[in-house]
């Protein structure tokens, strides 16, 4: 029997969008590689692409539609919808309900959810988590460029000599596009130059990396912008083609340079490489986008790139790198309160009578809705009293999380739809609805540089589960428009999408496909990924390159700008500011990466980054646990103490929820302030205070099964073999023994135990038929312990599992690494020694670590430099 041929799709995480081939077994699983025919990635994948296939199971999904805990069938949830929020609307109106959406959502579901909301309900409140992503840069382009255009492609990165990346950890977030980038360093020696209070993964193999202080990016390109002028690289053909250069220059030399903290040689150096390399490209990210002043650095950057004239050609421009797959997709149909569709203006009269035209809606709000800090104050306050939530965790990753978590927990009528019901969020829902996951759904997604790629399925969808957007049109129809929502394949919504867009395209904006409006079912089908603009009249390529900008006159603005510092409260008693974002190898709230072991060894624990000097002054050592507190919340994290976090600054990944580690729930800490045109959260700059935490016992524990902990710290992981957990409590339990067989759910396996009460510590191994249920290991410090090796046991006969360590015989590989290679670091630092492997290259020709996805690579780097430091010191 030949095997069925490979389909095409794209991946579901970051906005790379890399596309992906994928081998269905027949069984419900999938084999997964990288696209060699997709532009994004051309066949390459990182860790999280590599592990898509460990994701796909039907463990933990919602399967059919609940109703109040109870399982239903969709007509009895859907028709149970519908009159709630028909209901609600008829009492209190149509702005007292909301719609709460994702940058992960398909374009056609987005499209769908949007024409639902904006011209059917009548409301606009229709907002997303785009809200916490990309807002900031909408503003900035749309107040520079008179439109949200993304200037460049891919492609610029490569055509580069100087790439900066500004408040991007790109290595990390946007593996294959740095692993392109550095690709493009080998080759033609592209330099970089990484902007961030942190020293990331992004700075190994960068030129220079300016460590400034936190927040104060809009003072550094204003110098920048200064500068400019001074050296005379202002361009002044291009400037006739904006407004505003001469306010700009004035802003920007009255700013004082010394606001960025940084060393005055640095400074110098940076602005020299920029002014002297006309192909420059300024990529930037969260660093900017979260901020109280996002839009504001978003556009000194725009300033520097408008007053060179240095947009829309060849290896330059500025490039706001997206992090949802399809940030992008929800950006065009409008899915943010304050837009319409298709990049048309909720505020334009002659916009809004279009679209109310075409899709024969019999109401379109007129003025922008709830953003959704706000939206989740109106639904605190009762201004919002029914709210459905869609593909997206608001009780983990809005700012006040716990707050946010008290006010959908209070909300009259709160639905879900996920593919799981063990989030934050869906555990509070009074309907939870079952959607198609990646890898069941079809549809379209667009990525960074405006390319249009095809999601397909593989798998059949599961029990009852059902498309997002057809879950909406369902619902739409049932709230009386049948003929509007009247959808029957995403092709025929993609389709309708693609219309609108040629409307706005007639009203000279830039997002065009109207090209594609004729696509039939088997055109849709084979459509191969395609960079927007698709009309008429143009296709694909760069903007602005021609000085065409999509202000009523043509001309682009240069923005008068002044540094504003982070808002911040606590003052003196709140002495850190906290940075927060991602690791390598999750992707948000974990429901997807969090079920493959792979990806969850790299790291395993939240943690809390901060300086061994900081951590010195407040007595906190190395593998303590810390407890970090604000007027908003608290938090317990352990302490990681490292120098490339600068003194005052603490960081803090965001991964971590109730349902993996309920104390450390980040955005519990991050209060919600908001730039004041954006409306995004400053999710960087929170003010805590630090101490450390005084458990009066600690412990390591594995288990086959989900265990079930109840401690006032414990945190989660999957493994191999089950899970492994690290847990702390402040009152130790009578008996251990039993302790264990109640936390890991065993009350009636044999246990074997070493117990030592006076000296606090012991090891319980609970076993079942001679094997290995689970384990725990207590003691009154952290514990030192051999995770990796006891991670694997769970299951075996093990019967050494107290022992904490592996036989003598076999050796330890430490924490693993290179996870699609499972490659420790005991290994890699043996190996390196041993064969005395000189570079990156070599470890992967010794041990294949690095030379799969490559998002280990930096690390690896990493580990060689500082072994040469320590034998340079030796
Ligand atoms: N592995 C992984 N990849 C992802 C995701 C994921 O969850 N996991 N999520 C995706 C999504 S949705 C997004 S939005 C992107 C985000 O991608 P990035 O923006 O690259 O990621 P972050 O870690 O949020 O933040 C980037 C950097 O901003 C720095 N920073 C903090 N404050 C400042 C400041 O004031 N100025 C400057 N210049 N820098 C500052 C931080 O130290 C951090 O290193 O990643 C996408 N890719
Ligand atoms: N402090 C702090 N907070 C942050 C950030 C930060 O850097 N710092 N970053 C912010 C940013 S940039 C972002 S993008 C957000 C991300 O935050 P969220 O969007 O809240 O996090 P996700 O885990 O991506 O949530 C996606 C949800 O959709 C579900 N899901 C998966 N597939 C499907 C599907 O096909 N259909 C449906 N209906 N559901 C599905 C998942 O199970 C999961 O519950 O976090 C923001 N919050
Ligand atoms: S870089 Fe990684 S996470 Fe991002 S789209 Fe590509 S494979 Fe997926
Ligand atoms: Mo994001």
């Amino acid at each position: 029997m030949t095997a069925a041929p490979e389909i095409r799709s794209t991946c579901p995480y970051c906005g790379v969008g890399c596309g992906v081939l994928l081998q269905p077994d027949g069984g419900g699983g999938l084999a997964v590689r990288g696209d060699p025919a997709h532009p994004a990635n051309r066949g390459r994948l990182c860790s999280k692409g590599s592990a898509l296939g460990e994701t796909v199971g039907l463990e933990g999904r919602l399967l059919t539609p609940r109703v109040l805990g109870r399982d239903t069938d969709w007509d009895t949830a859907l028709d149970h919808v519908a009159a709630r929020f028909r209901d609600t609307i008829a009492t209190h109106g149509p702005d007292s309900v909301a719609f709460y959406v994702s940058g992960q959502l398909l374009t056609e579901d987005y499209y769908v959810a949007n024409k639902l909301m904006k011209g059917f309900i009548g409301s606009a409140n229709i907002d997303t988590n785009s809200r916490l992503c990309m807002a900031s840069t909408v503003a900035g382009h749309r107040r520079a460029f008179g439109s949200d255009t993304v200037p460049g492609t891919y492609d610029d990165l490569e055509e580069a000599d100087l790439v900066v990346l500004v408040g991007s950890n790109l290595a990390w977030c946007h593996p294959v596009l740095h692993q392109r980038l550095l690709a493009a360093r080998k080759a033609r020696g592209t330099q970089i130059v990484v902007i961030d209070p942190r020293r990331t993964a992004s700075c190994d193999g960068a030129d220079l990396h300016l460590p400034l202080a936190p927040g104060s990016d809009v003072a550094l390109f204003n110098h920048l912008l200064a500068e400019i002028d001074r050296a005379g690289a202002v361009d002044p053909d291009f400037l006739t083609r904006t407004e505003g250069i001469e306010a700009a220059l004035a802003a920007a030399r009255a700013e004082d340079p010394g606001l960025t903290g940084l060393d005055p040689g640095d400074l110098a150096a940076f602005c020299r490489m920029w002014i002297g390399t006309t192909r420059v490209v300024t990529v930037f990210s969260q660093g900017v986008n979260q901020s109280s002043s996002g839009s504001d650095k978003v556009n000194a950057i725009l300033n520097c790139h408008l007053a060179t004239g240095r947009i829309g050609r060849p290896g330059m421009g500025p490039f706001s790198v997206t992090g949802q797959p399809n940030a992008m997709g929800g950006r065009e149909v409008g899915g943010l309160a304050n837009m319409l569709a298709a990049h048309l203006d909720l505020d334009n009269p002659g916009h809004r009578a279009a679209v109310q035209g075409f899709w024969q809606a019999p109401a379109l709000p007129q003025a922008p809705g709830l953003k959704a800090v706000d939206m989740f104050r109106a639904v605190a306050d009762g201004r919002i009293r029914a709210l459905w939530v869609i593909h997206t965790n608001p009780a983990v990753t809005l700012p006040q999380a716990d707050q946010v978590r008290d006010a959908i927990a209070a909300c009259p009528f709160v639905v879900v739809s996920d593919i799981t019901a063990a989030t934050d969020t869906a555990r509070l829902a009074h309907v939870l609805l079952p959607a198609t996951a990646w890898g069941e759904k079809d549809g379209t997604v667009t990525n960074s540089d405006r390319t249009i790629s095809r999601q397909r399925a593989a798998l059949p969808a599961p029990g009852a589960a059902r498309p997002d957007w057809d879950i909406l049109a369902e619902l739409g129809r049932r709230m009386g428009w049948a003929r509007a929502f009247d959808y029957a394949s995403p092709a025929e919504i993609f389709r309708e999408h693609a219309a609108l867009s040629g409307i706005a395209g007639g009203f000279g904006r830039d997002f065009d496909i109207s090209a594609l409006a004729g696509l039939d079912a088997a055109g849709y089908a084979a459509l191969p990924p395609t960079r927007w603009p698709v009309s008429a009249t143009r296709q694909g390529g760069r903007f602005f390159g021609d000085g065409r900008f999509y202000h009523p006159d043509g001309k682009a603005r240069l923005l008068a700008l002044r540094h504003r510092p982070p808002v911040t409260a606590g003052g003196a008693r709140h002495p850190f500011t906290l940075n927060t974002g991602r690791i390598r190898d999750q992707w948000h709230t974990m429901t997807r990466t969090g079920l493959s072991p792979r990806l969850s060894a790299h790291l395993a624990e939240p943690f809390l980054d901060i300086h061994p000097a900081d951590a010195g002054d407040l007595g906190i050592a190395p593998a303590d646990l810390v407890q970090v507190q604000n007027p908003t919340g608290r938090a317990i994290l352990r302490a990681r103490l490292t120098p490339v976090q600068a003194r005052g600054q603490v960081f803090a990944p965001i991964h971590w929820t109730g349902e993996t580690a309920p104390s450390a729930r980040i955005d519990a800490l991050v209060p919600p302030v908001t730039d004041p045109v954006s409306g995004q959260p400053e999710s960087k700059a929170a003010r805590v205070a630090l101490r450390r935490f005084d458990a009066a016992w600690y412990g390591f524990a594995v288990s086959v099964t989900a265990p079930a902990f109840d401690s006032a710290y414990w945190a989660l992981a999957r493994t191999t073999a089950g899970y492994r957990a690290e847990l702390a409590g402040q009152t130790e339990p009578g008996d251990w023994v039993e302790e264990a067989r109640r936390l890991l759910r065993a009350p009636e396996a044999e246990a074997l135990s070493i117990l030592d009460a006076a000296r606090g510590r012991a090891r319980v191994a609970l076993y079942h038929e001679g094997r290995l249920l689970g384990a725990l290991y207590v003691a009154r410090e952290p514990v030192a312990l051999l995770r990796d090796h006891l991670a694997t046991l769970p299951g075996t006969e093990a019967r050494q599992a107290l022992a904490g360590r592996p036989p003598a015989d076999q050796p330890d590989p430490g924490p693993v690494l290179c996870a699609c290679f499972n490659v420790g670091v005991n290994t890699l630092v043996h190996a390196i020694e041993a064969q005395q492997l000189m570079d990156v290259d070599a470890i992967g020709a010794a041990l294949q670590a690095g030379s799969n996805c490559g998002s280990c690579r930096p690390e690896l780097a990493a580990l060689l430099n500082s072994l040469r430091q320590r034998q340079a010191a030796e």
